[in-house]
């Protein structure tokens, strides 16, 4: 369920082995394949999707990236996370990477996908026989798939989660009470990293997405219209924000994606009900915060893709009974970096000296401490835990 980097990476999986099965998604191509959103992706992410014959555009395309940079108290930072790690980040636009996915799966191995599928409904989840039904809206009629497995990959807004029944699993939440603006701005990059800006205002990002388009952020008040940030506004922000000694000025252009993001992050545990394995977003958001969720997709998406696997073909079930468990392990570290990650970004602007104080201490000890730094690079990168 969801051709997204989590059903379209299970599906992928599946076909590479001659597991038969059947994407669902509710959207039409063209518009999942340009649907705006992630770009970084850790060097793992990359490597799994390599050594599973999933990754050769990426690895001809994404750039690797080994520093960022912090701006604060009016000064820049250089964070050199590859000297401390041995490790890159990578940025690859999010639609690129379904598209990859979805060549894969559709055209190269023939896999069966359905799109713009309306009303989807799980039955018989507690069998072993679960079914997955569908209105097909040029015929008006509704068709149900039998199946051994259903692999809830429908993100944030699907219907999988919700076919639980009360009382099976725990949704575990937090609210950051922050939001952000999230832009995508026709202009190309005005860094060669990704920036981000801790100012007594709020917090501002710059990430690059290609030599176009760059993405920003900035904070703002939870529930804000993105319609209170004009043009002018939104680049007199970030150049305030994103200011400090000796920067390259910002390179302005027509914003092209404009959205208010409320911060707020949950957990299903387990991911598991009967025969619906959660995937993705659908199991876990992660507030975009730190550039975690499209990797948590991609862990989860490796690990089930591989169970079901070995399920079909070997009779192995090991796979599946740890699914939830050795997903969640990489979910709540990431959960937790994010939170403090968090603070690092909304500190300064809580109204609360105190905090702002605290904040600017942890910042400077990135720079002044290597242990510090490693264990921030680390979580950063995902490298931090053997998963
Ligand atoms: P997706 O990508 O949401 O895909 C789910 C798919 O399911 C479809 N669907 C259904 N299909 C069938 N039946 C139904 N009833 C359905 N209901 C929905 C949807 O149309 C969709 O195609 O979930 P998935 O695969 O779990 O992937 C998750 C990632 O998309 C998400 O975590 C990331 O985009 C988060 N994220 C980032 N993650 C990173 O790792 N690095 C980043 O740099 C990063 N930046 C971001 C982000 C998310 C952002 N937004 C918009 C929330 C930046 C932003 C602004």
């Amino acid at each position: 369920m969801g051709a997204g980097p989590a059903g379209l990476t299970v599906g992928n999986i599946l076909r590479a082995a001659g597991v038969d099965c059947v994407v669902l998604e509710t959207e039409s191509r063209q518009f999942v394949e340009t649907r705006p959103r992630a770009g970084v992706i850790e060097e793992w992410a990359v490597r799994g999707l390599r050594e599973r014959g999933l990754g050769e555009n990426l690895a001809a395309r994404a750039e690797p990236h080994s520093v960022c940079e912090f701006r604060f108290a009016g000064e820049r930072f250089r964070f050199d996370y590859h000297e401390l790690t041995g490790r890159h980040h990578y940025v690859y636009p999010q639609p690129l990477l379904v598209t990859d996915l979805l060549r894969e799966y559709a055209d190269v191995r023939g896999g069966d996908i359905r799109f713009e599928v309306r009303d989807v409904m799980l039955h018989d989840l507690e069998t072993d026989r679960p079914a997955v039904s569908y209105l097909d809206p040029r015929t008006g009629q509704r068709h149900v798939l039998r199946c051994e497995f259903v692999a809830g990959c429908d993100g944030a807004r699907g219907v999988t989660r919700d076919a639980i029944p009360d009382g099976r699993v725990r949704v575990a939440r937090r609210d950051y009470g922050v939001a952000w603006l999230a832009l995508l701005a026709e202009a190309p990059p005005s860094s060669d990293c990704v920036v981000f800006g801790v100012h007594p205002d709020g917090f501002a990002g710059h990430m690059a997405r290609s030599p176009e388009v760059t993405r920003y952020y900035l904070q703002c008040p939870p529930g804000d219209d993105p319609e209170n940030w004009s043009h002018d506004r939104v680049w007199d922000e970030l150049r305030e924000r994103l200011g400090a000694a000796g920067a390259p000025p910002l390179t302005e252009g027509r914003l092209i994606e404009k959205r208010v993001l409320d911060m707020h992050d949950y957990v299903v545990e387990p991911m598991v009900y009967g025969r619906l394995f959660l995937a993705g977003d659908a199991g876990h958001l992660t507030a975009p915060i730190a550039a975690k969720g499209m990797n948590l997709a991609l862990h989860d998406a490796f690990l089930l893709g591989d169970a079901i696997t070995a399920h079909a073909t070997e009779g192995d079930d090991a796979g599946l009974e740890g699914y939830s468990h050795a997903c969640l392990r990489r979910v709540w570290d990431y959960q937790e970096f994010s939170q403090f990650l968090s603070g690092i970004y909304h500190g300064t602007a809580s109204g609360d000296p105190f905090l702002a104080g605290t904040t600017l201490a942890r910042l400077r000890r990135l720079f002044t401490s290597r242990a510090a730094a490693t264990a921030f690079a680390e979580q950063y990168l995902g490298t931090a835990a053997a998963f």
